[in-house]
Parts: structure tokens; C-alpha cells; sequence
């Protein structure tokens, strides 16, 4: 029988699973696995990040975008710490992924070595499957047992590989059964009594809406047919962004901070919330408590969870959705939904009333403007975390085959560049872009030294506003406190990328934004557009109060209406069924503390 290196064969699996990439940065802990990725270098391309938690957090972007597994490695001790970003990332947006932690030689551990600690423990709150390997013959089984953990549970898998054992030979004899995996969803259609009982319930309902989520991600044309015919307005969570494109009349965007106005505005009003494939953590804050609840969702754990259910389905959106649009009759529109619709075309109308605004420094309108103009149908986005979500949320109007990809739940700062190195290795033919703050760019800038020294076609947005813009939002708006520790100096982002061999842009105004996308586009490689952008806050929609003045100026809000005017002339009544007012007449303290503070700071 051959011999092989118990790292050789550990890539054999990987390669058996059709891994052909794999995102990491050496140590001296994993030079026998560094050897095994020099054999395999025509099969499996290693991708040297410039920090571990690029790689990680690159591999956790990797199935959020495609749908397959990533997989990223670091050295013993401080490598295995720099992973633990990528993997909370992972863990909390529910992502498969492999993580490969080296160890110092079996014989050098637990005895105050070089770089060495126990790390298994770490690993042991984060992963859903989490291993040392005790022999090299173990290793290919283990890999194998890892991947499909991961997929199973969703979730990152650690396999700790002492040096060693990455050297020893093994019997070549391991061969696994990957092509027999199954990663095609097949999950439980709806009980019929509860399809009944779910269309009873529409059937009665005066202003029902439906709340989709990321679990929503295969019904689309189920969504907008179920909108359709029972005239129900669509809000989702921000992960539910794109399900549904922005285009769609009914569709009234996310709910939440950084969601849009109407959505927030309709769902105090729904007396039928139609909640689809959707976990936010927010949606306990969202809707009126006596509203009815039906909820979708293949997880037992999560029905009931953020509201009181009425008639609980654990099904499948897409199947569950199909089952209701077929068995139900159809109805008029409500009151909320023309009021609904309504109040979406005056936001919509006064978001676009900046779109050619000249002001300088530049709002972030004409930025958005011009990348719905410009960026390819299958334009690939990885967003970071701060205002940029929100005006994405708001201003991104997704189409064709355009994907986006975020830090959800976790929301780590510096998620946009490795995210981009993900997109740009799974699909090198699309235009990737990195949108980020200057903040969350500053945790991750180093990764422009990967794009570049892979050719990686990435534009780089940053939009530098010198200040930590989702935080100080929050001082001013929700706590009320002096500014602390939020402003940033002014970079110059554009020197700092033609050091990193990155061409780069800074730009004060539309037409120079427009010109730098331009010609990024007919480049290859990286390029970066630094974006010097105002230092105002996103219109609040958690205050959302324009019958304030001083709020109205702050925001250049003139033309914005108040839910109340639509409410009024499409007849949605204050006192319906939905006990709207009621809830806020019995509890006015208590929803006046509540509301004025944010998604995220409510947490
Ligand atoms: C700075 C920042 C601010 C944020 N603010 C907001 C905010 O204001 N509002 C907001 O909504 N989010 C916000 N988020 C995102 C938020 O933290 C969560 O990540 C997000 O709300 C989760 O969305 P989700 O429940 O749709 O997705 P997930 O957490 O992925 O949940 C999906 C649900 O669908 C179920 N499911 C899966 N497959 C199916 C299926 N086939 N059929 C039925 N059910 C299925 C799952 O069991 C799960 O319950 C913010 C993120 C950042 C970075
Ligand atoms: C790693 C990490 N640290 C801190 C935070 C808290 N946080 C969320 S958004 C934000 C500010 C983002 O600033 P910037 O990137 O400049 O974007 P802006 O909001 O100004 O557009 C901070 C500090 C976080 N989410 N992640
Ligand atoms: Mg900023």
C-alpha cells in the first residue's frame, strides 16, 4: 500500500469534496500541512491572507455567497486566536465552515511551549464540531467527519492538527463518500389542518402583511404571488433583502434601523403577520403584540420565539407559501396596503430627490445612484458593518443576479474585504465590490495586499465620513451623551491602496465617483474609490417623528409624509381590529422608551 502524509491526506479528502480553495496564513506550527499545500498546489489553491480573521471570516462569506463550504487554517497560539472573528461569524449567521488549527508537536504540548496552548477549549463555545487529532490516521477521517458536521449543523468545524501528525506516514486506504452527500434541501410541506387553519385566518384579517427572512431565500416567486393575490404588503428582515427585488411595488424593505420607512411604518398596523423563514432578534421590538401571528419555519426552536403565535407552521417557506396561494381565495386591498404602497412612492420619491444632489461633502445618494446605474447584473457585494448597511438596505436596488453578503448577526466591523476575497475566488468573472466605512475598512485594509497580489477584480468603496457614524448616531439620538470615541481622522484611503500596488480614487462628487467606477470597471485587478462623504446620519426611521421641526430640518425631510397622512386617506382606522392604538394609548411610556432606541443598542 502507498504511503502518504497524514496532511497529504487530509487534503485528498478535501480535494474528494471538491474544495479547490483554501484561505490561510503560515507558521511553523503548520509546515507539514504547508508542505502538503505546496503538493497540491494545482488542485487546491491556497490563498494567503494577510491576517487569520480574513481567512476566516472569508470562509465564512464563502457559503453565504455560494452555498458550499469554505475552508481557512491558522498557526498554533496567536494564528488560532486571530480565526475566532470568522468563526463567531460563522457561528451566529448559521454558515458552514472548516477551520484547521495547527498545534505544536504532540510531544511539546502541555508543557509551557513556544506558542503553545490548550485549544481546544477555546474552539469548544464557538464550533459545532470541535476535534483534536490523537494519530495521523485519523486525520482524512477526521477532515471528512468535519465537513459534513459542518454542513449538517451549520455551523463552523475546528479540526486541531498537531504539527507531527501533518508529517507522519499513513496508509493511503482512506477514501470517502463525498459525492453521495446531499446538500439539496428537502424539507416538510405543511400539515393540511394548518393550512386551513392559516387561511382562516387571512380570510378574516383586515390588514394582514407578511414578514419574510433569510429562510424565505428559495421563494421568491412564491412571495410576490402570495403578495399578489391576497394583497398583503412584504417587509423582511435585512438578511431577507434581495429575496424579493427591490423593484417590486409591494415590497416595503426591512424593518428595523436599518430598514426603510414604510416598512416601519405599516407594522404597528398589521392585525396578520404572516411571518416567513424569518429569526431577527429585533422583531420582538416590531409589530403590535395582539396582532396574529402564522409562522413558517423548518425549526421547531424558533416558532413562537419573537411573538406569540397563532397558528405555528414547521414547514417549508417555499412549499408552505405554495400551498396557501393554491387552497386560498383571493382579497381586495386593505386599507394598509394602498397606504402602504403610498408611502413607499413618497420615500422613495424624496431618497431619490438626492440622487444628483452636488452638496459637498457628498451625501451618499449619488454614490448609490451611480452603482444601480453602473454595477453588472451579476455584480457580487460584500457590505461592512455601520451606516453602510443601512443605506445599502435603503438605496441598493438589487437585480438580475446580483448577490450581497454581510455580517448579520454578529455584525463584525471589517467583514467587507475578506468577504470580497471570497466572492472574487468563487466567482473571478464577476465585478466584486466592497463597500465599507472608513472604520470598518481601517480593521481590514490589509486585504488589499491579497487582492492585489491575486489579481482580484474588487472595487472598494469607502465612504469616509472621520467618524464611527453608526455609534455616534446612536450618542446623539438614543442615549443623549456627549460624542465619545467615535471621531476618525481623514485618511487618505487612495495613497494608502498605491502603496498596497492597488490603484486608487478619491472623489468629492458624483461625476468624479462616476468617473473612478469607470474606469475601475475597465481595469483589471483591484482598484480603491474613497468616498469623502458628509458627516450627517441616515434619516432615523426608529424616530421617524416628522411632525418635529427640528427633526424634519435635520433630515431635509420636507417631503416626507407622516404614516397618519396615509393612514387618514386610505381609511387605515387607529382603532381596527388590529388594536394599533390601543396597544399605543395602554402603554405610551413604556413604547416612547422603547422606540428611541436602536436595533442594535436595544440588544
Ligand atoms: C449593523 C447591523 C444592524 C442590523 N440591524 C437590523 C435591523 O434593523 N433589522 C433587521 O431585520 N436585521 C438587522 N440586522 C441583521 C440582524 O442582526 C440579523 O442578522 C437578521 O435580522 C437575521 O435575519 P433572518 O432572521 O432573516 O435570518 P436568519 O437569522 O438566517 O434566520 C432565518 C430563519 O429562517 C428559517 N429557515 C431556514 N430555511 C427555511 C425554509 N426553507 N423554510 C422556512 N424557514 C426557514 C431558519 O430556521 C431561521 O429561523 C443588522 C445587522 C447589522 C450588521
Ligand atoms: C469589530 C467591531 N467593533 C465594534 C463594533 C461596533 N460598531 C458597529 S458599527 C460601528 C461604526 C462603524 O463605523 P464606520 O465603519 O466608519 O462606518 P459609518 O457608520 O461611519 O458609516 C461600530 C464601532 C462592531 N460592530 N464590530
Ligand atoms: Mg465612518
Amino acid at each position: 500500500m502507498t504511503k502518504i502524509s497524514g496532511s497529504d491526506a487530509m487534503f485528498q479528502v478535501l480535494y474528494d469534496w471538491g474544495i479547490d480553495h483554501i484561505y490561510g496564513f503560515p507558521g511553523g506550527s503548520f509546515d507539514s500541512t504547508m508542505n502538503a499545500i505546496h503538493n497540491w498546489r494545482d488542485k487546491i489553491k491556497f490563498i494567503e491572507v494577510r491576517h487569520e480573521e480574513a481567512g476566516a471570516l472569508a470562509a465564512s462569506a464563502e457559503y453565504k455567497i455560494s452555498g458550499k463550504v469554505g475552508v481557512c487554517f491558522g498557526s498554533a497560539g496567536p494564528g488560532a486566536v486571530h480565526l475566532m472573528n470568522g468563526l463567531y461569524d460563522a457561528k451566529y449567521d448559521k454558515t458552514p465552515m472548516v477551520a484547521i488549527v495547527a498545534n505544536v508537536p504532540t510531544s511539546r504540548q502541555d508543557i509551557d511551549f513556544f506558542q503553545a496552548f490548550d485549544e481546544k477549549p477555546w474552539f469548544d463555545p464557538i464550533a459545532v464540531w470541535n476535534h483534536q487529532a490523537k494519530t495521523a490516521e485519523s486525520i482524512p477521517v477526521l477532515m471528512d467527519e468535519a465537513i459534513r458536521q459542518a454542513y449538517q449543523r451549520k455551523g463552523p468545524a475546528v479540526l486541531i492538527l498537531p504539527k507531527d501528525f501533518g508529517w507522519d506516514k499513513i496508509e493511503d486506504n482512506f477514501r470517502n463518500n463525498a459525492a453521495a452527500h446531499k446538500v439539496v434541501p428537502n424539507f416538510p410541506a405543511p400539515r393540511k389542518e394548518q393550512v386551513d387553519k392559516a387561511l382562516e385566518l387571512i380570510k378574516n384579517a383586515e390588514n394582514p402583511i407578511v414578514y419574510f427572512g433569510h429562510g424565505a431565500e428559495d421563494a421568491s416567486a412564491e412571495l410576490k404571488e402570495f403578495s399578489d393575490k391576497f394583497k398583503m404588503p412584504l417587509v423582511s428582515s435585512v438578511l431577507g433583502k434581495g429575496i424579493v427585488e427591490d423593484e417590486f411595488p409591494a415590497y416595503m424593505g426591512s424593518i428595523g434601523r436599518v430598514g426603510a420607512k414604510p416598512s416601519n411604518d405599516i407594522q404597528t398596523h398589521a392585525d396578520l403577520v404572516v411571518w416567513v423563514g424569518n429569526n431577527s432578534p429585533f422583531s420582538v421590538f416590531f409589530f403590535n403584540p395582539n396582532a396574529k401571528v402564522i409562522q413558517i419555519d423548518i425549526n421547531s426552536e424558533r416558532l413562537g420565539k419573537r411573538h406569540a403565535v397563532t397558528v405555528p407552521m414547521l414547514a417549508d417557506a417555499k412549499k408552505t407559501l405554495r400551498a396557501l396561494i393554491e387552497a386560498g381565495e383571493s382579497r381586495p386591498e386593505s386599507p394598509l396596503y394602498k397606504a402602504a404602497l403610498a408611502d413607499r412612492e413618497n420615500w422613495e420619491a424624496w431618497l431619490e430627490s438626492f440622487n444628483d444632489s452636488d452638496e459637498i461633502p457628498m451625501r451618499v445618494e449619488p454614490i448609490f445612484d451611480v452603482i444601480n446605474k453602473k454595477a453588472a447584473d451579476d455584480a457580487v457585494f460584500a457590505v461592512d458593518v455601520g451606516n453602510v448597511n443601512i443605506n445599502f438596505d435603503r438605496l441598493m436596488h438589487l437585480h438580475g443576479d446580483q448577490k450581497w453578503t454581510t455580517s448579520g448577526l454578529y455584525a463584525t466591523m471589517g467583514y467587507g474585504a475578506p468577504a470580497s476575497l471570497a466572492a472574487a475566488t468563487i466567482y473571478p468573472n464577476r465585478e466584486v465590490w466592497n463597500l465599507a466605512g472608513d472604520g470598518g475598512f481601517a480593521m481590514m485594509n490589509q486585504e488589499l495586499l491579497t487582492q492585489a497580489r491575486y489579481n482580484m477584480h474588487v472595487i472598494n468603496v469607502v465612504f469616509t465620513n472621520e467618524t464611527l457614524g453608526y455609534i455616534e448616531a446612536e450618542q446623539v439620538d438614543e442615549s443623549h451623551q456627549p460624542l465619545s470615541g467615535v471621531k476618525l481622522p481623514d485618511n487618505d484611503w487612495a495613497m494608502s491602496a498605491e502603496g498596497m500596488n492597488v490603484k486608487g480614487f478619491t472623489v468629492r462628487n458624483k461625476r468624479e465617483f462616476e468617473d473612478a467606477v469607470t474606469a475601475a470597471q475597465q481595469m483589471e485587478g483591484p482598484v480603491l474609490i474613497d468616498c469623502k462623504i458628509t458627516h450627517d446620519m441616515p434619516y432615523s426611521t426608529e424616530l421617524n417623528t416628522l411632525d418635529d421641526p427640528a427633526f424634519v430640518a435635520k433630515y431635509d425631510a420636507q417631503a416626507l409624509k407622516p404614516f397618519s397622512y396615509f393612514a387618514g386617506k386610505y381609511g387605515v382606522e387607529a382603532d381596527a381590529a388590529s388594536g394599533a392604538s390601543e396597544h399605543e394609548e395602554e402603554s405610551a411610556e413604556e413604547v416612547v422608551e422603547t422606540d428611541t432606541s436602536s436595533g442594535a443598542s436595544r440588544h
